[in-house]
């Protein structure tokens, strides 16, 4: 690969839950995404309010069987039956790498079985097996937003310290038996998200906790997944012997509205909170001051000892990788920029999606440099694209020259950072095939170099077509060329 640098790995991205299908095939459980329905466009976002759009989908109460919905992601893209047909398709693209999630559901249905299923195994065995047997490396994310429901039943989720144990056996099974086939481990997909929204990162409900503050509930879910965290990165150190294990944060770049000092502090403070305190947690194993002094002001008290802190601080991870989609602004006087953790405001020199994503290629840039100077620890984006309603046309392809152009503009900033003298070792395209959109629900918020058939109830034969996107990603991988 001309463009670059040698040994940099391009490559795409999926998640179980929503890829996979088959929800309750072969013994697996249930999770929280698998019983949202499908909203309405109309009842959901609307301009300006795509934080609606995004929080109908997590937060909307769990329902798990009412006639008439339709749950987008028990269906997925069928990858579960079709994943030849996939790992094929990444193959011919030249993939050097692929990013996918096993669902712990399919391993331990209920968490708390003393032996794995052998249903669930067998399934992944193949599926890692077959790509290997493509010449692809494999980075897996052991949670991608889908603790097991029946733990968050029994055991009220991720407020409970029993569930860190779980997890940790479950981890020890993956390495145990996928240790040899898989390059690159993330115990986490965008841990942070788990403190903004706990129902969705970890299954824990404010109603099993009477009097409990959403702060309380929510700082102390992410302080468990984080000692989780910390606890695969020290099993797997001494398991497999390699630096391969990462953290990986929804990266929420933001600057400053203008040069208003009362500006660029509120600005320091949103950074400081959405991004430094997560990156610090796992790259420094330390709660930064200025969190300490936030729980004092919100009476968070974090149910801890010296033993976990250690934990934390003795195993910080071997590499930071984070999801880049957009960037936003903050201050003072932006509205919409305070209240909420992670709205952030617009910036009038961007265009955005239709889904409201501010597109923005320097702020990759920006924030690839700022990570590397601030922790001197390998980067790699972990998810990055473009999400976009796209049309089949007659001759059964897709015209997205809007997605080339996007993915484009972020390939020249990483090579951009990388001359810049950031230590970045690879990229994996989100949604490589399309899926179930994660904040929305819909199938028709498509990333994909392969478009998939299916519309937003599942209408359609799920065959798979190669988008013009497709031909330009191989052409790059062939030619180093943009
Ligand atoms: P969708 C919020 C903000 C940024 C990234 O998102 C996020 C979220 C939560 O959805 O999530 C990641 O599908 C996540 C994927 C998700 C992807 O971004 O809502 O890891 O599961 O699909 C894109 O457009």
């Amino acid at each position: 690969m001309k463009f670059i640098k040698k040994d940099f790995l391009w490559g795409g991205a999926t998640a179980a839950y929503q890829f996979e299908g088959e929800f309750d095939k072969d013994g697996k459980s249930m999770n929280m995404g698998e019983m949202i329905p499908y909203i309405k466009l109309e009842d959901r976002a609307s301009p300006g309010s795509k934080r609606k759009g995004f929080a109908r989908a997590f937060v909307e109460p769990a329902i798990e069987n009412k006639e008439g919905l339709h749950y987008p992601k028990r269906f997925g893209s069928n990858h579960y039956n079709r994943y030849k047909e996939d790992i094929d398709l990444l193959a011919e693209a030249k993939l050097d790498i692929y990013r996918m999630s096993i669902s712990w559901g399919r391993i331990y249905p209920n968490g708390d079985e003393s032996t794995p299923n052998a249903k669930g195994l067998e399934f992944y065995r193949n599926l890692l097996t077959y790509c290997k047997q493509k010449g692809l490396k494999i980075m897996v994310t052991m949670h991608h937003f889908d603790t097991p429901y029946p733990i968050g039943v029994k055991y009220g989720g991720w407020m409970n310290k029993q569930v860190i144990e779980m997890f940790i056996k479950y981890a020890k099974t993956l390495m145990t038996e996928f240790g040899d086939l898989v390059d690159y481990w993330l115990p986490f997909n965008e841990i942070n998200i788990s403190a903004l929204v706990p129902m969705m990162g970890g299954v824990a409900f404010l109603e099993d906790h009477p009097g409990m503050s959403y702060d309380q509930l929510r700082f102390q879910t992410l302080h468990n997944q984080m000692v989780a965290q910390a606890k695969v990165v020290q099993l797997g150190h001494e398991m497999l012997k390699k630096k391969i294990f990462g953290s990986m944060i929804a990266n929420m770049t933001a600057y400053p509205i203008d040069c208003n000092p009362i500006n660029i502090i509120e600005w320091q403070k949103h950074q400081e909170l959405n991004r430094y305190f997560y990156y610090d947690m796992a790259a420094i194993g330390e709660y930064p001051t200025y969190m300490l002094k936030l729980f004092e002001k919100l009476n968070v008290k974090i149910d801890t000892n010296p033993e976990e802190m250690n934990i934390l601080k003795n195993n910080t991870v071997d590499f930071l990788s984070f999801s880049y989609y957009m960037s936003g602004t903050v201050g003072k006087t932006v509205e919409n920029a305070s209240g909420n953790l992670s709205a952030t405001g617009k910036n009038p020199f961007l265009k955005a999606t239709e889904w409201g994503w501010q597109i923005d290629p320097q702020g990759l840039r920006y924030t690839l440099n700022d990570l590397w100077d601030r922790y001197h620890l390998p980067l790699f984006i972990s998810e990055n694209g473009m999400g976009y309603d796209d049309k089949l046309n007659d001759k059964k392809t897709v015209e997205d020259d809007y997605r080339i152009d996007y993915l484009k503009q972020h390939f020249l900033a990483i090579k951009e950072a990388i001359e810049d003298g950031v230590n970045i070792f690879g990229y994996t395209m989100w949604g490589v095939i399309d899926l179930v959109s994660g904040g929305t629900n819909e199938m028709s918020k498509r990333y994909g170099l392969v478009y998939v058939d299916y519309d937003d109830f599942h209408n359609g034969t799920g065959n798979r077509f190669k988008k013009k996107s497709f031909d330009w990603f191989k052409h790059f991988m062939e030619s180093g060329e943009l």
